[in-house]
């Protein structure tokens, strides 16, 4: 038996620190359509996803949570892989930067690198973004903020291993200005320009600030950068590095890694530069896509307008939320999902145009000629064009996949099906049927017809998971599992069924409605645990508050109230009232002759019928409560700041 050829495809691995949305659906969806069609050519297909883990981020999150970051991935991972699966996807290979194997396998990769002496020990001083976990030098920042986010940067200073990434610059430019190892094109200036000619830095590849990453197998107190663990997945995942590397031989160099834009400057400079120092064969092709928008801006997992992608296929079902992400983005461009567009597109081109296709053509074929159809019958030169359009369809597919131009062999196929559609007017079967004597003609048009529906199927077979295995099993021919059959008479007679309606019409303005409701309770439901983590003040918001050590010189329940204790304070030469709501937890003798810190410019506020004029700072965890207080003796009005 001859070997088959391999297709090697990668998603990025998405980071663990938050739940996937519709943007992470589109490069995986995309990666699955581009995996089955391969699978269908005949390709033996190593389709490999997975999370990034490891990182600062995640440590962070995990803190605030009261998780381990261990705890808090595990539980993410689930999440991720239960929308996988509704969303049909056929991954290979699910890889986690915690698995065992790729921790080992980073260690591998960082201690050869150190060994060829690419990887050195220096001190680092710049410009840091926290979110994105990199440094930057100052001709990077935008505005001052971090290029990839648009955060402000902070100053940092740590000792670090650093990547000879410098050493690389004239291969990695000759690499992407002279080959097409980059795609699509115009993303090639971006990386030349604003990065390989502004001179590339060496750049530092281990940090000592947090523990949750990968040891630097030589020096406990650093972690390896965690997207040189990231981006090492690609070819861990095939054993490299590991005791069986049979899949890095087989599957190795990848054919396409598929990324979005912003990731693109990884994968297209860092990324090679390290397989150049390892001495290993270069992935084919990066293609970096464009963004899903929302009103004009990318969506984030931390910029709250994300739209959830179970609720979408849960609604309307995998095949509706895969068209939508397949055909609406040009591959490479940026597009924007709006509620509406979706409905639009599920009503015109699943319901209109190929639902009632399958759904006439079929109920035609029943009703006559008892659902038994052949290649009988009489043809004319009018079925030409729809011949040559259903003989021509595989081409064209075949040329939109390897250009990864997806949208376009959808709109191929959906050509197809709208000329069918049209044909069937053209050739009003209801007429035909009235007039014994054109029997044999109906018969050519209904076989025509089924024979457009059945290589259409087919080819919608990679995209969708649904509605063209129902309509294949209602022509009653079985799934195929190659192209082999995509052309015009591969099937000779037809016994049709009945089929159910396959994409059921949606009522739009009441969806609208009810897809406005959804999203509005998730954002209620999301604003504590947003405002919990997410709302940064700026140094100015901070200095409005007068913060100010007070002595307690006096205090007493407040009558009537469980809660309130009443403490006069000495705040420098004032006195001031102050209630708090800690009688559970102090006694009126144990609070008096304490200093404690004293929010001193929030307007009065009547309690229990006293004015209060201010308030103490506690802190509080599961229920217990304590004042906070001078480090040591101070005199009370010292300013806190
Ligand atoms: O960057 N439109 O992970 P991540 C289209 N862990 N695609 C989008 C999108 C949008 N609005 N939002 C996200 C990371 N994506 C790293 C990757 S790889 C070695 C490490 C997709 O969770 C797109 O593919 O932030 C983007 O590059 C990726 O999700 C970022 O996912």
């Amino acid at each position: 038996m001859t070997e088959r050829p391999t297709f090697y495809i990668t998603t990025p691995i998405y980071y663990a620190s938050g739940n996937l949305h519709i943007g992470h659906t589109y490069s995986t969806v995309v990666c699955d359509a581009i995996a089955r069609y391969k699978r269908m050519q005949g390709y033996d297909v190593f389709y490999l996803t997975g999370t990034d883990e490891h990182g600062q981020k995640v440590e962070d999150k995990a803190k605030a949570e009261g998780k381990t970051p261990k705890q808090f991935v595990d539980e993410l991972v689930g999440g991720i892989k239960d929308l996988w699966k509704l969303m049909d996807i056929s991954y290979t290979k699910f890889i986690r930067t915690t698995d065992y194997y790729h921790e080992k396998a980073v260690q591998y990769i960082f201690n050869r690198l150190y060994e060829k002496g690419d990887i050195y020990k220096s001190k680092y001083s710049g410009k840091y973004c926290k979110a994105c976990e990199a440094f930057w030098t100052e001709s990077q920042l935008v505005d001052g903020c971090c290029p990839d986010c648009g955060r402000p940067v902070e100053v940092a200073e740590e000792e670090s291993y650093f990547f000879r990434l410098s050493k690389y610059a004239p291969r990695l430019r000759k690499l992407l200005t002279e080959t097409d190892f980059l795609q699509p094109q115009s993303r090639v200036n971006e990386m030349v320009n604003n990065f390989i000619d502004k001179g590339l830095q060496d750049l530092a590849v281990s940090r000592s600030t947090f523990k949750w990453g990968v040891p630097v197998p030589f020096d406990d107190g650093h972690v390896i950068y965690v997207w040189i663990d990231a981006l090492s997945n690609y070819i861990t995942a095939l054993g490299y590095g590991g005791e069986d590397d049979a899949n890095f031989k087989k599957y190795w160099p990848a054919d396409v890694h598929v990324v979005g834009k912003e990731i693109v400057r990884f994968h297209s400079i860092i990324w090679p530069a390290i397989l150049m120092a390892l001495d290993v064969p270069l992935p084919k092709k990066v293609f970096g896509h464009g963004w899903i928008k929302l009103g004009g801006q990318k969506m984030g997992k931390s910029t709250g307008n994300v739209v959830d992608p179970y609720i979408l296929a849960g609604r309307y079902g995998v095949d509706a939320l895969r068209y939508f992400l397949l055909s609406e983005m040009p591959f490479g461009a940026d597009g924007d999902y709006s509620n509406e567009l979706l409905l639009k597109k599920i009503n015109y081109d699943l319901v209109n145009d190929f639902g009632n296709l399958v759904k006439r053509t079929l109920a035609m074929s029943r009703q006559y000629f008892g659902g038994k159809v052949s290649a009988a019958g009489e043809g004319t030169d009018a079925d030409g064009e729809l011949i040559s359009m259903i003989n021509g369809l595989l081409a064209a597919t075949d040329a939109d996949m390897d250009g990864l131009t997806v949208n376009k062999a959808l709109d191929d196929i959906f050509a197809l099906v709208r000329r069918a559609n049209k044909y069937i007017d053209e050739n009003a079967p209801w007429t035909l049927a009235k007039d014994e004597s054109r029997k044999p003609r109906l018969m050519r048009v209904m076989y025509n017809l089924l024979e457009a529906i059945r290589v259409a199927s087919t080819l919608l077979l990679p995209f969708f998971n649904v509605g063209p295995k129902k309509a294949l099993g209602a022509l009653g021919v079985g799934l195929p599992d190659s192209f082999d059959g995509a052309k015009y008479g591969a099937v000779s007679e037809y016994t049709t069924t009945e089929t159910e309606t396959i994409y059921p019409r949606l009522d739009i303005n009441k969806e609208l409605k009810e897809l406005e409701e959804i999203s509005r309770a998730a954002e209620a439901k999301a604003q504590p645990a947003k405002e919990e983590t997410m709302q940064m003040i700026t140094i100015d918001d901070f200095c409005k508050l007068d913060l100010r050590v007070a002595e307690v010189i006096a205090c007493e329940r407040v009558e009537k109230s469980e809660k309130l204790l009443k403490e006069t304070l000495k705040v420098g030469e004032e006195i001031r009232t102050v209630c708090s709501g800690i009688a559970k937890y102090y006694t009126p003798e144990e609070m008096v002759g304490k200093k404690v810190v004293l929010v001193a410019n929030l307007p009065p506020r009547k309690m229990c019928g006293i004015e209060s004029q201010g308030m103490l700072l506690c802190a509080e965890k599961d229920g217990k409560v304590v004042l906070l207080s001078p480090e040591s003796d101070i005199d009370s009005g010292a300013v806190i700041g």
